[in-house]
């Protein structure tokens, strides 16, 4: 081709400035603002309490000491950012043996939150070290069972509706275990668990690659997920954890595709650098969490109806304060969710349909760096919320006052340095 002919063929894109192109438009502003009052997002218990990695603890002052603690941290963030209603628990962690329903909903309904997902803890008992549902020992896989009905029925008790499964189980060696009848034994167990479900209750299934199996774990990704799901019952659901894959995997597409099954459940959302790294979401990666809600947009669009997902959050603040660290991702949480409201969805199909890669990939790119920082206060002022939830956290002294106290109740009660490694 000629320089000439090819200055005739070539198109000049419209070229208003930045600032215009990325300023909202009304119609924009009105379906960002619609997003985010159905907008909520479940804090997990264990995200205030102390973590460390395999290698140890370090304390912090202002850590919950028991569920009192959590549900009262977690009503703090919820008061200041008005999306986070529910709390997830660790039936071990968190409930004391012979620890009333009624009464811990009533100290989270003190706190203003309710009792969100139901976690069964299928991992650290002693009897686990071959696995729970997958052990080759019948009275384990028993035992499993028991537990998880037991979180099932708990549920039902304190009206909550997600009872969410990980586990840990896998072989760390070739030859270990036989995998064909380790996934029977899981299908069997999932099956009997299905059937102790109340109506309205729903059991979500979560997958992980590796950690703390190293060379097969028994539910490792998405696809082994929803086979488990599909052979529990319909009330069983796909867990996407948005650490719990490769590095170069697809997640978006894996959420649309669960999606477009009517399998995906809800999320754990957190951010990654190398493996599960359990970081603040959107701190490595925020473009990712974009997409993912990109997907979940189009959906709604194109259903004209949002899909019943449950958004919740599962991370370690092992050395960040941990209200900060939560309120911090649940804001980002709330931005990106903006963000990916701007798309205009029947516009890029048209482009999708012309072929016009670059300008259906720009729709994207602008959304993601338009500045939503307005709208968000906008919608926070209708609600009777603080504008910047972290500065109000910051200026209201909780921690300061939770730090003082709860080291003076650790003291009386002889709490001191977490467990090591070894
Ligand atoms: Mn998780």
């Amino acid at each position: 081709m000629s320089v000439r002919a090819y200055a005739i063929t070539f198109r000049a894109p419209p070229s208003r400035p930045i600032s215009q192109r990325m300023k909202p438009s009304s119609t924009q502003v009105r379906a960002v603002l619609q997003a985010l009052d159905t907008f909520e997002i479940e804090v997990p218990s264990w995200g205030f309490a102390d973590t460390g990695t395999r290698f140890g603890k370090y304390l912090q002052d202002a850590a919950a000491i028991d569920l009192n603690d959590k549900l009262a941290d977690a009503g703090q963030v919820h008061r200041l950012t008005g999306c986070c209603p529910t709390v997830a628990v660790h039936v071990l962690w968190d409930f004391q043996p012979g620890q009333k329903p009624a009464e811990v909903m009533k100290l989270a309904k003190k706190h203003g939150v309710r009792i969100g997902s139901i976690n069964p803890n299928l991992f650290q008992d002693q009897h686990y070290k071959y696995g729970s549902f997958g052990n080759p020992r019948a009275e384990v896989r028993e035992a499993a069972l028991r537990h998880v009905v037991e979180s099932i029925e708990l549920g039902q008790q304190v009206r909550s509706d997600l009872v969410s499964l990980w586990f840990a189980d896998g072989t760390n060696y070739p030859g270990q275990g036989n995998l064909r009848e380790r996934k029977h034994w899981f299908e069997q167990c999932l099956k009997a668990a299905h059937r102790k479900l109340a109506r309205g209750q729903t059991l979500l299934v979560e997958y992980k690659p590796f950690e703390p199996a190293f060379y097969a774990t028994d539910i490792a990704d998405w696809g082994m997920a929803y086979l488990m799901a599909k052979a529990a019952g319909p009330q069983a659901k796909v867990l996407v954890d948005t650490g719990h894959h490769y590095v170069a995997q697809n997640i978006e597409q894996i959420v649309a595709w669960l999606l477009d099954e009517d399998m995906l459940g809800g999320f754990h959302f957190n951010d990654r650098r190398y493996a599960d790294d359990d970081l603040t979401l959107g701190s490595i990666d925020p473009y990712q969490i974009f997409r993912i809600f990109h997907e979940i947009h189009a959906y709604t669009a194109e259903r004209g109806k949002a899909p019943k997902i449950a958004y919740m959050i599962d991370q370690s603040h092992n050395d960040k304060p941990k209200i900060e660290a939560t309120i911090q991702t649940v804001m980002m949480a709330q931005e990106l969710y903006a963000k990916a409201a701007l798309v205009d969805h029947a516009k890029l199909a048209v482009l999708q349909g012309r072929e016009r890669q670059v300008d259906a990939e720009e729709m994207l790119r602008r959304a993601f760096f338009t500045d939503v920082t307005p709208i968000l206060q906008r919608w926070r002022k209708a609600n009777g919320l603080p504008a910047d939830p972290l500065a109000e956290h910051r200026k209201s002294g909780y921690e300061k006052a939770a730090g003082a106290e709860r080291k003076a109740r650790r003291k009386a009660l002889g709490l001191g340095a977490g467990g090591g490694y070894a």
